[in-house]
């Protein structure tokens, strides 16, 4: 009896010990599978799709291809509109000779992610159709050629990096100098986001030149290659906040992507995936843009992943069911809003305004326009949301390598004019700022 004990309490500490080992096996494993908050993260982002103003989102179709739960009908009716709308508005910025590199990229790695035949996408130009991965191509030497005469890409080394990450998932082999380039940034430290350093692009370089070293075609430069790998992850390891978040709630998501990409183990990222988790609860993560980038972390899949996606034993199981109809009254309460405009030339003007408690920046700027106080502004439709480009007449543009930037009480803010809520009086700073 006493030996039939024993043996059995060996047995469950060999079943227990194999578990374990199973578990510290795999990188970032975080034991317990927290499926139902996944789920509901995957819903939110599935009735996204109802929702969407304006152009179908393709970082929003990559994620739900790399979820777990799928509902095909809603993904198949999602890749369709992508085909035509975003087809059309790329298209008419390819006939414009606008760089587009980053939705490209985008549209590259959600067709991708669908298992979808990329030599049937095409675009024509000057009476001559190319293929999808032709154009993304052109579009990464002409943003070379921009890096060799100026030290920066055309549009950004995040875009740059989803070109090569595109690329090389398809792939396509990247050319060595545009990798080279890649490597160069990282080395010289180049990625910035307004006056800090940029999480969201380390992560996004990390992803793709692991992707170009697991392709072995960047022979020449293996080493210099692997210390930019190496230098990227002490960067994004670096970034780790107490809480666990790595540089912000917003760039967590794509960091533990690409730490999950470079093989980290457990301890390297169990703490983000928990403040993710957290954040997650106390719903940070309501807009579809911040949900597509961190749901795949939280699935522990990277964009990397697309690579090998065979798209073949899928759960169709992703069933939305009617939401009930929630009115939101504005508050009775109202705080108060100042508003302080420092233009380009350093000029100040201060704008004063009282909005119901828990109104959007946006909603506080537009209650400002309507009082004719001499307060106007503009914004840009992206993929994140109306992007502030003009007050009182006064354009920040990106071609200028200028931007409207957004802080309060000294802090510079982590979202945008449509995310920002007022909670409380306060004071917001809107400068037109170089970068
Ligand atoms: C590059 C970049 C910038 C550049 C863009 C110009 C350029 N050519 O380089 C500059 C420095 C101008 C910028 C500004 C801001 N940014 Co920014 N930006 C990025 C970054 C690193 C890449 C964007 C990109 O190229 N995407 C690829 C293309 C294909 O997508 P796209 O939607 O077409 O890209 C355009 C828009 O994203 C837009 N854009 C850039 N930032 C933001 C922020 C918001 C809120 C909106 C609505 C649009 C927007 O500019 C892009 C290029 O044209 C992302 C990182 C990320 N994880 O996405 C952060 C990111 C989107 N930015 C962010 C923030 C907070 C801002 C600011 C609000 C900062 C501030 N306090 O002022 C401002 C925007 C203020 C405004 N005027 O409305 C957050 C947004 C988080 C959130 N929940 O909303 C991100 C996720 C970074 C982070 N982790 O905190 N940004």
């Amino acid at each position: 009896m006493a030996i039939l004990k024993r043996s059995s309490t060996m047995l469950s500490l060999v079943i227990i010990t194999s578990l374990l080992a199973v578990a510290s096996s795999k990188p970032c494993e975080t034991g317990e599978s927290h499926s139902e908050l996944l789920l509901s993260l995957n819903k939110n982002l599935l009735r996204s799709l109802d929702n969407q103003e304006g152009l179908p989102n393709p970082s929003v179709h990559l994620a739900l291809r790399l979820s777990d739960n799928h509902n095909h009908v809603k993904e198949g009716e999602h890749i369709n509109r992508l085909k035509t709308s975003l087809h059309d508005d790329i298209q008419s910025s390819l006939s414009n000779s606008q760089s587009v590199v980053g939705l490209l990229a985008l549209y590259t790695l959600a067709l991708k992610s669908s298992c979808h035949d990329l030599n049937t996408i095409t675009f024509t130009v000057n009476d001559k159709s190319e293929t999808l991965l032709t154009h993304l191509k052109k579009q990464m030497e002409r943003e070379k050629e921009h890096i060799a005469f100026s030290q920066r890409p055309l549009t950004n080394y995040y875009q740059y990096s989803l070109g090569v990450l595109a690329l090389c998932v398809s792939g396509v082999r990247v050319n060595n100098h545009v990798t080279n380039k890649l490597i160069k940034a990282v080395e010289l430290q180049h990625f910035t986001h307004g006056e800090t350093e940029s999480v969201d692009t380390y992560a996004m370089a990390g992803m793709a030149l692991q992707c170009v070293k697991d392709s072995g075609s960047h022979v020449h430069n293996a080493a210099e290659l692997e210390t930019a790998i190496m230098m990227t992850k002490q960067k994004l390891l670096a970034a780790r906040r107490p809480d666990g978040h790595i540089g912000n709630e917003f760039s967590t998501g794509l960091a533990v992507q690409a730490l999950l990409a470079m093989g980290s183990e457990v301890a390297d990222c169990a703490p983000s995936m928990k403040a993710m988790r957290t954040a997650a609860r106390n719903n940070v993560y309501h807009n579809p843009m911040s949900i597509s980038q961190t749901l795949p972390a939280l699935y522990k899949q990277s964009y990397l992943s697309v690579k090998s996606k065979e798209c073949l034993h899928e759960h169709d199981t992703l069933v939305l069911e009617p939401l009930d109809p929630v009115a939101v009254l504005p508050s009775q309460t109202k705080v108060a809003v100042t508003v302080e405009v420092v233009t380009s030339s350093g000029e100040a003007a201060v704008y004063s305004v009282s909005v119901p408690k828990s109104s959007s920046l946006l909603e506080a700027l537009t209650l400002l326009q309507e009082k004719s106080a001499g307060f106007t502004f503009e914004t840009e439709s992206s993929l994140w949301g109306p992007f502030l480009s003009v007050i009182n007449g006064e354009q920040a543009r990106q071609s200028d390598r200028r931007f409207w930037h957004l802080s309060s009480e000294g802090t510079a803010l982590s979202q945008g004019v449509a995310d920002f809520k007022i909670g409380a009086d306060q004071r917001i700073a809107i400068r037109n700022t170089s970068y």
